[in-house]
């Protein structure tokens, strides 16, 4: 009989094997995409940014919800692009030294230090708009309708009420007197991560006109475990295992559940988060094991 331990590694192992099969999936379906290109410079750094690694874990939500519905892999492999395209992008920009100001990502310089500050915006700005000009094609889904949903939905979790506001509020929460409450921290998280989590898992439901409340339950609990073990790897991980800078946050007096809770608490916190996380899924049965694997991921991860 396996040990409970035991238990753990192995689901550990397939979770990690699954990984690693979605994100070469991903990039074989984003090299079949990608348009050559005579603008040498722009087109070096595009491939740059879309193959320099990164763990996929976004397009692993994406293809795993969608075979709960069972999407043809086709339709999946679109939505999974789309969301790593849109994630490469915040990464760029928020890398920017009018940002988070990091000249390291994915172990490697980031996009304004390699080449410059102008590529490194336009870079974003090509990676959103390809983003969405995928989701537009025919192969995405034969009904329109159902393309500009994905597409609509997108927008809203990328932009001005999603993605975007948490950025800005993480900027101005840097520069505030008052520290933010716990309360606000939640909010932010939930739009600067949390949404493109969300998208992750709905644009399965969108693809399969399936019902998202406990998809949706699920990336929000995951999206926040996982920036407290992004917070948690900022004062406990290193440079080798993250890819970037870490103690950059906690220098800066960022605040952060982290920050507010104290590491015991941040991590019972997102203990209790896994757990919500899997709950959400039971109705799926043991077709939703993998997702409940990467819940675990999310908050027992070291890069
Ligand atoms: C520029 C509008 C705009 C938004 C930026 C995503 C983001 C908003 C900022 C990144 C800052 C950050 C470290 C957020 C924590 C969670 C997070 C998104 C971590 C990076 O995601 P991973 O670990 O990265 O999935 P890889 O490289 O594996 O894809």
């Amino acid at each position: 009989m396996k040990t409970l331990k035991q238990n753990k590694k192995s689901e550990s192992n397939v979770f990690l094997k699954e990984l690693s099969t979605c994100s070469l999936e991903t990039n074989t379906h984003l090299l079949k995409l990608l348009p050559s290109h005579d603008r040498e410079k722009l087109f070096e750094a595009i491939n740059y940014v879309i193959f320099s690694g990164g763990k996929r874990f976004r397009a692993f939500l994406t293809l795993q919800s969608a075979k709960l519905f069972d999407i043809p892999k086709e339709r999946a492999l679109q939505t999974a692009s789309a969301i790593e395209l849109i994630h490469a992008y915040s990464l760029v920009h928020d890398d920017l030294p009018s940002m988070d100001d990091d000249n390291m990502r994915r172990g490697k310089p980031t996009v304004h230090v390699k080449w410059d500050e102008a590529t490194a915006i336009l870079v974003g700005d090509c990676l959103q708009a390809f983003a969405y000009e995928i989701l537009c094609r025919d192969i995405t889904h034969p009904d329109t309708a159902i393309r500009i949903k994905l597409v609509k939905n997108l927008t809203v979790a990328a932009g001005f009420n999603g993605m975007v506001l948490g950025q800005i509020k993480d900027l101005e929460a840097e520069k505030a007197l008052n520290k933010l409450g716990l309360e606000e921290i939640l909010e932010l998280q939930k739009l600067k991560t949390g949404a493109l989590f969300k998208w992750s898992v709905e644009s399965s439901c969108i693809l399969a006109e399936a019902n998202s409340t406990a998809l949706c339950t699920y990336a929000e609990a995951i999206g926040l475990a996982f920036q407290i073990r992004d917070d948690l790897l900022d004062l406990e991980g290193s440079i080798n295992d993250t890819g970037k800078r870490v103690g950059k946050d906690h220098k800066a007096g960022k605040a952060t559940l982290v920050s507010l809770l104290g590491i015991d608490e941040a991590k019972k916190r997102t203990q209790q988060l896994c757990e919500e996380a899997c709950d959400a899924l039971n109705s799926f049965g043991g077709k939703a094991n993998l997702l409940k694997a990467a819940a675990r991921f999310t908050i027992e991860r070291g890069f």
